[in-house]
């Protein structure tokens, strides 16, 4: 791996953050979950005891934490900037100075530690005023509070934040679009296209501004994409299998790129507009702005969790859905194991995203979230906790990430895993952990170090080599 290939960890603010109710922060989405303890993915309603106001309290650790990631070693660390932290309602006058004051001896405490941090400037916690008076992404006016947030963000942090991500996975959006609005529709209601579109068509605005925002304003700064990979493999050789699998990344991965780094939506997301006859995608300012080089990326960042599988309702030769069915409608991989989560274990299938996209794209590629989230970590009497499942994961996974780099040639200039300490998952669950570092929710957010702590060090220590 290259000398100053990013070796570190990743978070995000509203599940590892906490300090909601401190610093002058507005309330978000998820202060709200937290406070009616319900959550709505999709179309599923549950119940949820996260409460997103306080999770790992980095707000009050950060200095602790910091010292523990140079401890591993770290070089990098991806965390996100809590919008209402710095604008309380999205789009107040001016922006909350104690907010700026917490980030910047955040970034200043990584710095000093020889960290570079990676931030993402819109992870899902959309601030509730928005929501309640614009309808989140529905509404144009948030693409314009977002657009002052990233100004703002640029101009207080760029001189030590040279790594920027724009919004969180969202090559989901036209699959979850209701996700951070007011208006919760099913895919079968009439409007629901009409309101996909338009939320996509905003968010897609709100990360081109960012980018050109960044590039005018952070000085030697890169700024990227984020999404959530999602390889698919056909059930079996029949073509109708290959064409479910085929349709899928592109609908739910290429489209998207290929507007980001073209600069215009392709065939097939045309299509969906003229379907409904919107036309928006013609707008001049529009066109202008994704066009225009200076709002092309620098990279593309991207989550790696688990493969997938398709068929066709004809052929249908596996009726076992996959956990992740709600959302992709996709199928068990017979020939894979599984976590204990039904997340399928599929080291290769990395590779073969990093190669794909790659040669797609030609963009040098961030990988910012990977790793096996479980309920089985057990912090023993004597502060040890042992979990050679996460070694094992990692290893296999880094491995495939080294074969891409050293043998297909592909260009990654970093691994940031996901939840580096232990964190709220983004589904309502506090006890799925990621973490090398354990944190007891029950006694003062205690740190302790897992055995995977010390694995980690050491791969960091030799650059990958020894695993
Ligand atoms: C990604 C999100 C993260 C994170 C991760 C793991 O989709 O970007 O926020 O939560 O998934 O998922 P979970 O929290 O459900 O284990």
């Amino acid at each position: 791996m290259k000398k100053d290939f990013l070796w570190g960890g990743s978070t995000s603010a509203f599940q590892f953050e906490g300090g909601a109710n401190e610093g002058g922060k507005g309330e978000s989405i998820y202060d709200v979950i937290s406070k009616s303890g319900e959550m709505q993915i999709g179309e599923v309603k549950f119940k949820t005891d996260a409460d997103y106001s306080t999770t790992s309290d980095f707000y009050h650790h950060y200095k602790e934490d910091i010292a523990l990631m140079a401890e591993m070693g770290f070089n990098g660390f991806r965390m996100s900037i809590a919008w209402t932290r710095i604008f309380p309602n999205g789009d107040d006058a001016n922006y909350n100075e104690e907010g700026v004051k917490f980030y910047n001896s955040v970034f200043d405490e990584l710095i000093k530690h020889g960290i570079q941090p990676v931030v993402t400037l819109f992870h899902w916690d959309m601030p509730q005023s928005l929501v309640e008076r614009f309808d989140g992404w529905y509404g144009s006016e948030t693409v314009d509070a977002f657009e002052r947030y990233c100004k703002t963000c640029f101009e207080q942090f760029g001189d030590r934040v040279k790594y920027w991500l724009t919004l969180n996975e969202n090559n989901l959006c036209k699959l979850l679009p209701c996700l951070q609005t007011k208006t919760k529709l099913k895919a079968s209601d009439e409007n629901f296209e009409e309101f996909k579109l338009k939320v996509y068509h905003n968010t897609n605005i709100a990360h081109f501004k960012a980018v050109k925002l960044c590039h005018e304003i952070v000085k030697d700064g890169k700024i990227g994409c984020m999404i959530a990979s999602s390889i698919a493999y056909p059930m079996t050789s029949h073509p109708k299998d290959v064409f479910e699998a085929t349709k899928h990344q592109q609908n739910k991965m290429y489209d998207y790129l290929d507007l980001l780094i073209k600069g215009k939506y392709n065939r097939r997301d045309i299509g969906e507009f003229d379907n409904i006859n919107l036309t928006l995608y013609k707008d001049n300012s529009f066109v202008e702005l994704a066009s225009n080089d200076i709002s092309k990326i620098d990279f593309i960042s991207f989550s790696y969790y688990f493969s997938i599988c398709m068929q066709s309702e004809e052929n249908k030769s596996n009726e076992n859905a996959a956990t992740l069915q709600i959302m992709y409608q996709a199928y068990e991989n017979p020939k894979l194991e599984k976590s204990s989560f039904g997340w399928t274990i599929d080291p290769l299938g990395l590779r073969i995203f990093m190669n794909d996209v790659y040669d797609r794209y030609n963009l040098p590629l961030l990988l910012v979230e990977n790793g096996l989230g479980v309920e089985d970590d057990v912090l023993e009497a004597d502060g040890t906790i042992h979990d050679p499942y996460r070694v094992e994961y990692l290893r296999q996974h880094i491995n495939a990430v080294k074969d891409a780099v050293e043998i297909d040639h592909v260009d990654c200039f970093g691994f940031l895993p996901w939840g580096c300490i232990d964190l709220y998952s983004a589904s309502g669950n506090k006890k799925k952990r990621y973490g090398f570092i354990y944190v007891d929710y029950d006694d003062n957010f205690k740190r302790y170090k897992k055995d995977s702590f010390y694995w980690y060090k050491e791969v960091i220590k030799s650059n990958g080599e020894k695993l």
